[in-house]
């Protein structure tokens, strides 16, 4: 970034506003740190969820020239009105905009965030996750920066090749579940993990050789972690809701507290999983998980279906080999599988 001279008044700070959600949030904000540390910027991070946009961005209409970088969070209509008038008034004060992102987002965001004042950067690339664009955008010659983004894409993409990976995933979700039970701050949490990775990578945390992290504490926190999602996801399966749609085997799972929708998805299209109480239960075409709060996801186990077009009835969208959507706050599962089914019945697009 050659802006830090643009202008007369000079960018001496940096705002990182992140995902707090999983490791991609996470490691893109730990690679927007060190562009801080590299360009001899303060640096000041919030990481946050979706429906958490009003107070993480509460403190942008203060800032004064700083350079405000986002990552790994998507912009709707509705988080455009909470986003773009704070973003404004941040500019009119000599601050920048750099927005890096892999969701979909609708045309009216994008054109809301280009059209404001000093040069707004967005770049949004699906075929990569989002600390890989910022790897390749501020920190394209950092070895770290590279480990990061390399580590942030296998658990993005549900690759679970590097060890590491899936290690920080499950650290990331034991802290963040547990700050989010005891209603502390994510970005509190977090921030311990997130600053021994800006400082010096996935190696200052963790054990290549031993296969462990290097902090005990933590260490024993994902083990218990583990044994605690894998009774849970098992205890969710044997309560699975089926139904049959043109001969379709569609499958509900509720998600259970302290388990992400990714895990959940994993775990249930597993056949290995599929053996419960004495009898197997036969692969589903389409897999659905239902989380508390109402977010869907779809998985499928055979082509003659598509998650995306299954996703789209629901508001969200995606793959046709994983997609995402929203139900909304329910407070009866078996309710609301009669009414998801209902939905599947009346808009049969995602039948392949
Ligand atoms: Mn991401």
């Amino acid at each position: 970034m050659s802006s830090k001279r643009s202008s007369n008044n000079k960018l001496d700070a940096l705002y990182s506003i992140s995902h707090d959600k999983d490791v991609d949030g996470i490691n893109a904000a730990a690679i927007v740190w060190r562009y801080a540390m590299q360009k001899n910027l303060t640096h000041d991070v919030v990481l946050t969820d979706y429906g958490g946009f009003d107070q993480a961005f509460k403190d942008v209409a203060r800032l004064r020239n700083t350079l405000i970088v986002v990552t790994d969070l998507g912009m709707d209509e509705e988080a455009m009105g909470l986003v773009i008038p704070r973003l404004r008034t941040a500019i009119s004060q000599g601050c920048r905009v750099v927005w890096l992102d892999h969701h979909f987002w609708p045309d009216e965001p994008i054109s809301a965030l280009l059209s404001l004042d000093n040069k707004p950067v967005l770049k949004i690339n699906h075929d990569h996750c989002a600390a890989e664009i910022a790897h390749k955008v501020l920190m394209p010659r950092d070895p770290i920066c590279a480990e990061l983004a390399r580590i942030a894409h296998d658990t993005d993409f549900n690759l679970r090749e590097i060890g590491a990976a899936n290690s920080l995933t499950d650290a990331v979700s034991v802290i963040r579940f547990n700050a989010i039970d005891r209603k502390e701050d994510t970005t509190q949490a977090l921030y311990p993990l997130l600053e021994k990775l800006a400082e010096g990578g996935i190696g200052r945390i963790w054990d290549e050789n031993l296969n462990r992290f290097k902090d005990h504490v933590l260490e024993q926190r994902v083990k218990s972690y583990r044994r605690d999602k894998s009774k849970r996801m098992r205890k969710a399966l044997i309560h699975h809701v089926d139904y049959e749609i043109d001969n379709r085997l569609v499958r509900i799972v509720e998600i259970p507290a302290g388990v992400t929708t990714t895990d959940m998805g994993t775990y249930v299209t597993d056949e290995k999983n599929l053996q419960l109480e004495g009898q197997s239960l036969p692969v589903a075409d389409l897999f659905i998980t239902l989380s508390p709060g109402g977010m869907l996801g779809f998985r499928r186990g055979s082509e003659s279906v598509l998650c995306n077009e299954a996703a789209r009835i629901f508001n969200g969208g995606g793959h046709p080999y994983a997609a995402g959507g929203e139900y909304g706050l329910y407070s009866n599962f078996d309710a609301a599988c009669d009414d998801i089914f209902l939905r599947l019945s009346e808009n049969k697009g995602w039948i392949a």
